[in-house]
């Protein structure tokens, strides 16, 4: 399997609940290197534009909302097929549904709110880096 390397945020719920630094933990025993890392604040417009292609759906304007109610950490991740990988350590995106041991189901408290988010495919991880992070970034 190639080397890849995905885009994650470890979302506000968890920041406000002081999990970051347990899920950076789970993050690198799980085998990933992260290759970028920082904290910002999303404005409204900012999460927006990065879940565009969700905008037709019920919970478009709930999300946006969330993800821009406070700070997150924008996560590069490298490791072996770190896409496929990452999906497998975050689990369902309902937490009540996703398996032992996942990160969404140690601490995701809900569908919404749960805790990380992972792109679920090789386009969406390049989008999504080139959203957050410049290349000078990822060296
Ligand atoms: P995933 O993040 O597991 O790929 P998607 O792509 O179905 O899940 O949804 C994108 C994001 O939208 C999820 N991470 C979650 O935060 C939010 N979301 C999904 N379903 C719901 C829902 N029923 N109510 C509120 N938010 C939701």
């Amino acid at each position: 399997m190639a080397i890849e390397t995905t885009f994650a945020i470890i979302k506000p719920d968890a920041v406000e609940k002081n999990l970051a630094g347990a899920i950076l933990a789970h993050i690198e025993k799980a085998g990933f290197k992260v290759r970028g890392a920082k904290r910002i604040h999303l404005t409204r417009a900012q999460a927006e534009g990065f879940y565009a292609e969700h905008k037709e759906r019920g919970f478009f304007g709930e999300l946006c909302a969330f993800m821009s109610r406070g700070p997150v950490f924008v996560l590069a991740l490298e490791a072996e097929g770190a896409i496929t990988k990452w999906r497998e350590t975050m689990g369902a995106t309902d937490p009540a549904a996703a398996a032992e041991g996942t990160i969404r189901k140690l601490f995701g408290a809900s569908k919404g709110e749960n805790a990380t988010h992972g792109s679920d495919s090789p386009g969406a991880a390049a989008r999504e880096l080139a959203y957050f992070f410049a290349s000078y970034e990822l060296l």
